[in-house]
């Protein structure tokens, strides 16, 4: 494992400039297509453990991730983003291929799923 090493340079500058293009986005496929390519891009910046899939074993990701929560929370409460959820049915749904609707994975009851 090689932790993240890295200095800010004009590259980092540069991934992060396009962040008020991506919050600008009013539908969630463009501002999620939007956000992680920065999100990618930064984990390839950072390097080292960052760059591969044990990226979680680095702290660095998870001061990473919460942001990421963050500009999402930021997207999801603004004026672009008008409190949208990501499209769960249709071309442009996350949960592909599974069949479940909307309305089925908002209980978690419904799912076999309860908090004790
Ligand atoms: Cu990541």
């Amino acid at each position: 494992m090689t932790v993240t090493n890295a200095t800010p340079d004009s590259t980092l500058a540069a991934i992060a400039a396009g962040t008020p293009t991506a919050m600008a986005k009013t539908n969630y496929t463009d501002f999620s297509a939007a956000i992680n390519g920065i999100h990618g891009s930064v984990h390839i910046w950072c390097g080292g453990t960052m760059s591969i899939f044990d990226s979680p074993a680095d702290p660095v990701f998870w001061l990473h991730h919460a942001n990421l929560d963050r500009l999402w929370w930021v997207w999801y409460n603004s004026a672009a983003g008008n409190h949208q959820n990501p499209p769960l049915m249709g071309p442009d749904a996350i949960m592909d291929p599974w069949s479940y609707t909307d309305a089925d994975i908002r209980n978690i009851n419904s799912l076999g799923y309860i908090y004790v």
